[in-house]
């Protein structure tokens, strides 16, 4: 059936009703997500215009400043999520600690992780920035939550999805089942199914990666940067260098064409600038999704067990083929496979 145009709810729905392991709740949830990215998007189209440029003098748990643009996004999903009845914890990469909703507590099955804007520091010159999600079961029926319960590897997720405010605002999700992409119509207000079953292409001819880091980075990243650089037309190199500075974007364009994105520990992150919880892993169960592969170098991302709400992790995400190259330097194979190629 071609189910293209169909509005997200619908295809939530008839999703739910050729999976039938969840109930009706996650439509739902992902519906109300829907809502306040909405909200979010139309604060964005009008940002020059109403009042969330700038900041807000306030610094967040990762010690940036806080945008208005982030508090507002934040206090949104906040406001939809407080009285839905579905989610019993909020857990942002602006609030510090996991925000109860205990009102919410006696029936909510749900946790929701979130970063409300992603790639911030696009906000103010109308670059692109999103919104990433990640929705975990709760385990137990403790009305405040555990530490259990929030530090679970990613191979838990439900779902997870972003949504991108680029030229036009479009809506990714997978709830185990394929990846699902909308695109916002103004006009009526609804996410329309625009992108069918994302799969993403096996190798890709883009890198994105901050490259200022170079001599920050380790010598096996410098390694492969060098290579990717390289002409060697058999292998597609040189690659081009793609780098928004939003991971959401960065991720969007990498999905639909192939390539990789790198995050990877230098010597300011020692443990990566990119947080699990609400950036890595949800992108990691969409790659997944769609053919790819995500890991840090040396781990594959979904099976990372959380120590922190916040903690950070280097990433290497996209193609299967890409993504495994950048993992061979990491482990000083391709290094050695070139150097013996290269021998007479
Ligand atoms: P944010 O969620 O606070 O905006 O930070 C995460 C962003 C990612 O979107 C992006 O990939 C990365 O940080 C860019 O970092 P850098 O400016 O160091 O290249
Ligand atoms: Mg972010």
């Amino acid at each position: 059936m071609n189910t293209k145009g169909i509005t997200l709810t619908r295809h939530i729905l008839l999703e739910q009703r050729a999976h039938p392991s969840e109930t009706g709740d996650l439509s739902t949830l992902l519906a109300q997500i829907g809502l306040a990215t909405k909200m979010i998007a139309r604060a964005v189209s009008r940002a020059g215009l109403v009042d969330v440029l700038g900041v807000t003098g306030a610094v967040n748990v990762h010690g940036e400043e806080v945008k208005r643009l982030d508090e507002y996004a934040n206090q949104t999903f906040i406001h939809v999520f407080g009285h839905s009845g579905l989610v019993c914890t909020l857990v942002s990469e602006e609030m510090e600690k996991p925000r109860h909703l205990s009102e919410n507590c006696s029936q909510g099955k749900y946790l929701l992780f979130f970063d409300p804007i992603d790639g911030s520091s696009n906000i103010d010159v109308n670059g692109t920035i999103g919104t990433i999600f990640s929705i975990h079961h709760r385990i137990n029926g403790d009305p405040h939550g555990t530490e259990k319960e929030w530090l679970r590897p990613g191979s838990e997720q439900v779902a997870a999805g972003y949504v991108i405010y680029g030229p036009s605002t479009v809506f990714v999700y997978t709830a185990g089942n394929g990846v699902y992409g909308f695109t916002l119509d103004p006009s009526i207000g609804e996410f329309l199914l625009s992108h069918e079953n994302i799969r993403i292409p096996a190798r890709g001819k883009t890198y994105s990666i901050n490259e200022g880091n170079y001599p920050a980075w380790q010598p096996p990243m410098r390694s492969l940067m060098d290579y990717l650089k390289e002409k060697d037309p058999e292998t597609g190199r040189p690659y081009s260098l793609r780098y928004v500075g939003a991971l959401v974007a960065d991720f969007h364009r990498t999905l639909l064409q192939g390539g990789i994105f790198l995050y990877p520990v230098d010597t300011r992150n020692p443990q990566g600038k990119l947080r699990l919880l609400y950036e890595a892993a949800p992108l990691a169960f969409i790659a997944e999704q769609a053919g790819g592969r995500a890991g840090t170098g040396t781990e594959r991302i979904l099976d990372i067990r959380p120590t922190g709400l916040h903690q950070r992790v280097p990433l290497l995400i996209g193609s299967p083929e890409d993504v495994a190259l950048a993992e061979a330097f990491c482990a000083g194979r391709k290094k050695r496979d070139r150097e013996r190629r290269k021998q007479p």
